[in-house]
């Protein structure tokens, strides 16, 4: 006999409601409890954390590609999702038992702890959030169930949880009054009060198989659904939910840094970029401009939430292998001698064609001034740099220290670093992917081997040294349009950061290669925009494909590879129609 057979089913709806109300509730308090300790320490972002941590290269890169700049608030709708219909189900299992669903929600305010203390910069109060709110959902749920089923069995404090331990029970042959398995209990789900148990009949318990435990406990009383109490009950739930989900958010914010980056003044450079040549920006519609917006800018990183760093309190530690290991705070930085640079980043999961790649003008102290300093030992191969949440990022030392402009970065495109991007603190680093060298609000670097240390994303699948990959995008025409026929220009951009690009030709319908005109450049550390404006295009559909030459005369491979674990590569093509 089907266990199931042997518990209520009626109501099913109001139990999974109940369910979810008092899951509803949990998150509002633990999200109020998390805006008083750590916004960061909520239930569902130290979940999400946790899920981000434990992504490996293969379903980053599929979120990425997927989701793209949405990858975030998919991955939290995501989880809300998922503990909705959780909710639901512990709802519908506190009519079986309310121990079963309390043990239910125990467990995870013990996962949502778990993960909270267990991040990077976590602290022993993190587990409060998920531990109030789990406190809060039980409370809720029992709150909720006695309302809308006041006569259910106080023992267990549940509705329709009639079932008795089966040692101390009678066994339900034994039982006359055992009336609320199987088959009959469908009647409690359609009836206010259900009687006194004679509609009991031998059918029923014929029905149940012999032994099983018993149903009743003293009463014979069904109890009774009080529909209006569940949903003012409902109501109420709800609005602790949001109040505490709101008041959460705004006790968080005050951690928010903006006012602090709003009073900074950004010192004049000591060494200021040479004005942008004539001619780095064709300004053609539809095309990357040479510099993008900070508003405009891609970000990548790992934080649910945006880390609020106060530049009043920063400090950078370099230690390790080092003579003198230094610590330096914001003020400290602002008094150096800052350079401006142009500089484009790169994503390594950006893969052909996409849009994770960006240039900006930057502001920063030297950051192999900053490792002179403390001296770097022989030996020292990595800079192992950490972000004030945690994040770890390994980038070459003989890199830093070549002469590049490799920056501690305060501002990008005269402005302060935004939030998003790193404020009040980040590095820069010409010619390496983000992964491996743009550390946002980095409080940390350790002078080290890669022999002895990881960085964040090398035990996930991706390589432990990432130099920027020679590639190039069509930016125009856009694939999948349709385009007049006649003149049409072709144009995008290139980067092959540190190196150079040299030339970009283009090809259509897999004919002849024609030498795209490159824009001007200030350096070779920024992308290069192209053209090719005597492209004629005939009716039909077309093909178009790039290829780029960096100043090392390597040219672009037309092998492609997926962005896992070192960078794509691979030509970009675009299919259009003239008509
Ligand atoms: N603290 C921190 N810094 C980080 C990351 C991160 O996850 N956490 N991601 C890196 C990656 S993968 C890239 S591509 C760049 C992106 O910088 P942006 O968001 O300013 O464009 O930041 C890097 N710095
Ligand atoms: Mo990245």
């Amino acid at each position: 006999m089907n266990v199931f057979q042997t518990r209520p089913r009626g109501h099913a709806w109001a139990a999974a409601l109940i369910g979810l109300v008092a899951g509803a509730v949990a998150l509002g308090i633990g999200q109020l409890a998390a805006g008083l300790v750590d916004p960061k320490a909520s239930p569902v972002i130290a979940v999400g954390d946790a899920a981000v941590d434990r992504t490996p290269a293969a379903l980053k890169e599929w979120a990425i590609r997927t989701f793209g700049a949405n990858d975030k608030p998919v991955l939290i709708s995501g989880i809300v999702v998922v503990l909705a219909l959780i909710a639901m189900g512990l709802g519908l299992l506190a009519r079986r038992r309310m121990g079963y669903a309390t043990a239910g929600l125990f467990a995870f305010g013990v996962i949502g702890a778990a993960a909270a203390v267990t991040r990077p910069d976590g602290g022993v109060l993190d587990v409060l959030p998920s531990a109030v709110g789990a406190a809060a959902g039980v409370w809720a749920l029992r709150i909720l169930a006695r309302r809308t089923w006041p006569g259910a069995e106080p023992g267990y404090g549940s509705y329709g949880d009639l079932r008795a331990p089966s040692a101390a029970a009678p066994s339900r042959e034994e039982d006359p009054q055992d009336l609320y398995g199987g088959e009959d209990l469908r009647g409690a789900s359609t009836g206010d009060a259900h009687g006194d148990g004679a509609s009991g009949t031998s059918g029923v318990a014929g029905r149940e198989a012999a032994g099983r435990p018993a149903v009743m406990r003293a009463t014979a009383e069904a109890p009774a659904f009080d529909r209006r109490a569940l949903l003012s009950g409902v109501a109420a739930g709800v609005v602790v939910a949001g109040a505490g989900g709101l008041a959460g958010r705004a006790l968080g914010g005050r951690l928010d840094v903006s006012t602090e980056r709003a009073q900074v003044a950004l010192p004049r450079p000591a060494v200021p970029a040479k004005p942008l040549p004539a001619g780095v920006d064709f300004r053609l519609k539809g095309l990357s401009p040479f510099s993008t917006p900070n508003r405009d800018f891609y970000r990548v990183d790992t934080a649910l939430v945006v880390p609020q760093v106060d530049p009043k309190t920063w400090t950078l530690k370099i230690h390790g292998m080092v003579d003198r290991p230094i610590e330096i705070t914001y003020a400290d930085l602002l008094k150096r001698p800052l350079i401006e640079a142009d500089v484009t980043l790169t994503c390594v999961s950006n893969d052909v064609g996409d849009n994770y790649v960006g240039n900006a003008r930057w502001l920063g102290a030297r950051l192999a001034d900053v490792l002179r300093e403390a001296g770097i030992r022989s030996g020292a191969d990595m800079l192992l740099s950490t972000s004030s949440d945690g994040w770890t990022c390994g980038t070459p030392v003989d890199i830093v220290m070549d002469g590049r402009d490799a920056l501690l970065a305060i501002a990008m495109n005269g402005e302060v670093l935004p939030v998003s991007h790193g404020f009040p603190v980040r590095q820069v680093v010409p010619g390496l992917y983000g992964y491996v060298s743009a550390t946002k609000w980095v409080t940390d670097i350790k002078v080290t081997r890669y022999d002895q240390d990881e960085a964040y994303w090398t035990p996930r699948g991706w390589a432990a040294k990432g130099p920027i990959k020679t590639e190039s995008r069509i930016d125009l025409p856009r694939g999948g349009t349709t385009i007049p026929v006649g003149r049409t220009a072709i144009a995008g951009v290139a980067w092959a950061q540190h190196r150079g690009i040299d030339a970009v030709e283009v090809r259509v319908d897999k004919g002849p290669w024609r030498q795209a005109r490159l824009a001007a450049v200030p350096g070779p550390d920024t992308w290069r925009q192209w053209v090719v404006d005597d492209w004629d295009a005939t009716p039909g559909e077309h093909t178009i494909e790039v290829r780029a030459t960096d100043a090392t005369g390597r040219t672009q491979t037309s092998e492609y590879a997926p962005p896992a674990p070192d960078g794509a590569t691979g030509w970009h093509s675009v299919l259009v129609v003239a008509k």
